[in-house]
């Protein structure tokens, strides 16, 4: 692979690991706030964003590129709120999505089809995260200052799933 698109690729699994700690730092904070069905469902987002790191890892591999970790910035540690967190969440998700986009565009630049193609299952993924966070951040908003409300959201986001398989969301 292009020298160019493998320091990109990089950068950009330095990304997928920071949102990995991101995720775990906010699934504390709702541990800390005994809001367990928030918790878990951000300890599953996290596992997540893992594993699309990994596909990185993997994709440099399988290019005869060269992997090169570099330090993880710190996350956020503590909110306001839950809508705060899921809002931050959400502002995460597109910031990612503007990133997978400009690798598309440099991947395309340089006509690396295998690139191109690598990438189309984050593009179809960043527009399910973002819907799926934006949805929970409505949720949240429509509740206001109710607890019980916040109370019924955290039991519905119990229910996530553990994503066995990391090629679906
Ligand atoms: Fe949230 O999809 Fe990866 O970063």
């Amino acid at each position: 692979m292009k020298r160019n698109i493998e320091d990109a690729f990089n950068l950009h699994l330095n990304a997928e690991f920071y949102s990995f700690y991101l995720y775990l730092s906010m699934a504390n904070y709702f541990e800390a706030q005994n809001l367990g069905g928030m918790a878990h469902w951000m300890r599953v987002q996290s596992e997540e964003e893992r594993s699309h790191a990994m596909k990185f890892v993997d994709f440099i591999n399988d290019r005869s590129g060269r992997v090169m970790l570099q330090q993880i910035d710190q996350p956020r540690t503590d909110w306001n709120s839950a809508l705060e967190v899921f809002e931050d969440a959400y502002s995460h998700e597109q910031l990612i999505s503007g990133k997978i986009d400009e690798l598309v565009e440099l991947a395309n630049q340089h006509h690396d089809h295998a690139a191109h193609q690598f990438l189309q299952w984050f593009v179809s993924e960043q527009v399910e995260e973002e819907a799926t966070s934006l949805g929970i951040v409505e949720q949240l908003r429509r509740v206001g200052d109710n607890p019980v409300g916040l109370l019924m959201i955290d039991q519905q986001l119990v229910g996530r799933a553990p994503s066995g398989d990391s090629t679906s969301a």
